[in-house]
């Protein structure tokens, strides 16, 4: 019998609208996924380049109004892979249109807006879930089991450094992500977006939160024309409105303790996105320079022994990876954009997923409004949750 399909709406063409149309040419070419997506239609602001986008990539058709995609009768989801200043608008219109929302991140600029967002989608009864795709690495995905299963003991210290050097150089242009009606924030909500998720997958929930951040380079040349981390200069130099670095310290409710660091001014380090966690028992490391590899540390090993062990989480064994190639025929980016979506094809088809929801997107946006607000207030922020 023919497998179900879901028609996909996305909005996106660039950076991240190629990574999630990857995703869906490839989802049902690997797993076996129920429902199968089917490519129905791309939306991009300008038509001419939506349409070729579309040949490219197999999209069946293409609007260049996200209002109508959301509206059209034959999309069934909507995938939100534009800038965040629209995601909420986007993500409400579609959920009221129900469709199932799959929204990039960090899903909102402000809780507010992330609360609307999750409220939307619940009245809607549609399947809501945010692209935090790390935690669909293999690699990550086995820290965060062999954490559940007590194999590092009781989580004493999360340390989270999320390091970029593509705005280094003061002579890079302005782009999107440098303006705060834009990205809504910088390093923080880049960057500690995704460690902050890490954390509560991993370790739990963050309770109080202390920060600082800076702008280092005030004033850069306009934009030209930019794509993904690259740009050209135009005309004149354009102020910067967001953080090049957010740098915060936290309390778990548990009792663990967290330090984050996010820049996109530190030299030499690409996506230099490392998470260590120390238990009572071991410790693990994760580095996606080289995701592929996860570090354990186990206590219980015997003495003269002992010593951080790199396990290639390339085995049939580990998450996700069976569907792939033998063992250390290494997985990359895209791949895990692959398993996002898979993953969301599963959550439609009600099964269990690793992936977060509006919730957690929302409780993501939380801490980091939290951060923001320590740093105004010069003292430790409690952090709201939402429910
Ligand atoms: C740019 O800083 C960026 O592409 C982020 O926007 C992504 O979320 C991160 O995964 C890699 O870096």
């Amino acid at each position: 019998m023919a497998a179900k399909t879901i028609n996909v709406g996305l909005i996106g063409t660039k950076f991240m609208g190629k990574a999630h149309s990857n995703a869906y040419l490839k989802v049902a070419k690997f797993f076996d996924v129920e429902p199968q997506p089917v490519m129905k239609a791309i939306c991009g602001r300008h038509a001419d380049e939506t349409a070729e986008f579309a040949k490219r990539f197999g999209w069946e058709s293409y609007e260049s109004d996200w209002k109508k995609l959301c509206e059209r009768k034959d999309i069934n989801v909507v995938d939100i892979s534009t800038p965040g200043a629209l995601h909420h608008d986007m993500a409400v219109a579609a959920a009221h249109a129900g469709k199932h929302v799959f929204c990039e991140k960090p899903l909102a600029f402000n809780l507010k807006d992330a609360r609307a967002m999750l409220d939307a989608a619940r009245k809607a009864g549609v399947v809501h879930m945010v692209n935090f795709n790390y935690r669909v690495v293999p690699a990550l995905a086995l820290a965060q089991q062999m954490i559940k299963a007590g194999e590092i003991g009781e989580v004493r210290h999360f340390r989270a450094t999320y390091l970029q050097d593509w705005l280094t150089d003061p002579k890079f242009p302005m782009n999107w992500r440098l303006r705060k009606d834009a990205a809504g924030s910088g390093a923080n909500g880049d960057l500690n977006a995704h460690h902050v998720d890490m954390a509560r997958y991993l370790v739990g929930e963050i309770a109080e939160v202390v920060g600082m951040q800076k702008t280092f380079i005030a004033e850069r040349p306009a934009e030209g024309r930019s794509a993904g981390l690259t740009a050209t200069a135009g005309e004149g130099t354009e102020k910067v409105t967001v953080d090049d670095a957010t740098l915060f310290l936290a309390k778990f409710a548990n009792g663990a303790l967290g330090s984050f660091e996010a820049t996109r001014l530190a030299p030499g380090r690409k996506n230099y996105n490392r998470v260590e966690i120390n238990g009572s028992r071991g410790s693990l490391v994760f580095n996606f320079e080289e995701m592929n590899v996860l570090e354990f540390y186990s206590c219980a090993d015997p003495p003269g022994r002992q010593g951080f062990r790199r396990i290639m989480a390339t085995e049939g064994v580990h998450p996700f990876v069976a569907a792939w190639w033998p063992p250390g025929h290494v997985l990359g980016y895209e791949h895990t954009f692959v398993h996002a979506v898979y993953e969301l094809m599963g959550a439609i088809n009600k099964k269990p997923t690793r992936m977060a929801d509006f919730r957690d997107g929302a409780q993501c946006v939380a801490v980091l409004d939290a951060v923001v607000k320590s740093i105004v207030e010069g003292k430790w922020a409690k952090v709201e949750t939402v429910v």
